[in-house]
């Protein structure tokens, strides 16, 4: 470990030099079978500095350094306020900032109100969906915000441009029919291959959903579905992106159906591997918010 409090690697006291925002959503009210997913985000910090590891990043960041992390902290539900233009103004807070946006979820509804926020901040946008779910319906126990609904809102919407889904192994007839209504590009499980490529030109944004990881891998998922990637996969997918990555979700890990920490681990590996990702991104550029303008 590179730092004296393991706890503390997320805090930074200058926002405007750090380059990507961590901020927490409680939030799992719009979950279908299972909730308890409010109760990631703290986990999964833990897990990012607990110092069975360290932070150093495959590809040789060390992601320990000062500067990096901006933490928003975790933002709860309340009951008197719209939950969605909560999480619409989070993000749009670390846009403002230059900051790269990651959150930890939560479930996967909120990644709507994320894309709304950033869909203003860039003119060109793919978003690449990691789940074993299309998450496509019209809506889902007259619920138009569902978890199961995110994707058809974000298309609907037209918050980006090409949405390429991953991980994908339970399309039923109405979502077959939505995705091609909607132009979503799918990459069923059944037709994966490590070596596939999705041509992506503008900047990317990740989205993941731990149940698209086969659950031997990320057990403490609400929809268990086997038969899905590895973390390797996972990790290899995001290393092999061309274009910059300019923020990121980790969602619906439920910290009540995890086996001895094994999922949070692998919420923390991915943050890691992600946050590594963005700020390739970003030092390749030498002004921030090159990337936003080069996309326009
Ligand atoms: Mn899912």
């Amino acid at each position: 470990m590179s730092g004296e409090n393991p706890r503390s690697h997320f805090s930074s006291s200058n926002i405007d030099l750090c380059k990507i925002g961590i901020v927490g959503f409680g939030c799992d009210v719009n979950s279908s079978f299972l909730r308890n997913t409010a109760e990631a985000p703290p986990l999964i910090r833990n897990a990012f500095s607990c110092p069975s590891s360290n932070l150093w990043s495959e590809s040789g960041l060390d992601l320990g350094k000062e500067d990096i992390f901006f933490d928003a902290g975790d933002v709860w539900p309340n009951l008197n306020e719209d939950w969605m233009d909560v999480i619409e103004a989070s993000i749009s807070n670390l846009l403002a900032h230059a900051l790269y946006p990651l959150s930890l979820g939560g479930d996967h509804s909120i990644t709507y109100f994320i894309a709304r926020a950033l869909r203003r901040r860039y003119p060109k946008l793919s978003m690449l969906y990691i789940d074993a779910h299309p998450d496509l319906y019209d809506q889902f126990d007259c619920n138009k915000y569902s978890h199961a609904s995110s994707c058809a809102r974000i298309m609907e919407d037209r918050l980006v441009d090409r949405m390429v889904q991953v991980g994908i192994r339970t399309l039923n007839g109405h979502q077959r029919e939505q995705a091609a209504r909607l132009k979503v590009e799918i990459c069923e499980m059944k037709d994966w291959h490590d070596q596939i490529e999705f041509n992506l030109e503008t900047p990317i944004y990740i989205s993941v959903d731990l149940d698209g990881l086969d659950p031997a891998f990320a057990p403490g998922v609400s929809h268990p579905e086997p038969g899905g990637l590895s973390t390797r996969d996972v990790i290899d997918l995001i290393h092999g992106l061309k274009q910059p990555v300019i923020g990121a979700d980790i969602v619906e890990f439920n910290p009540g159906k995890d086996v001895h920490n094994l999922t949070a681990m692998v919420c923390a590996k991915l943050l890691k591997e992600i946050s590594s990702k963005i700020l390739e991104s970003a030092l390749s550029c030498e002004i921030k918010g090159q990337i936003v303008d080069s996309a326009a």
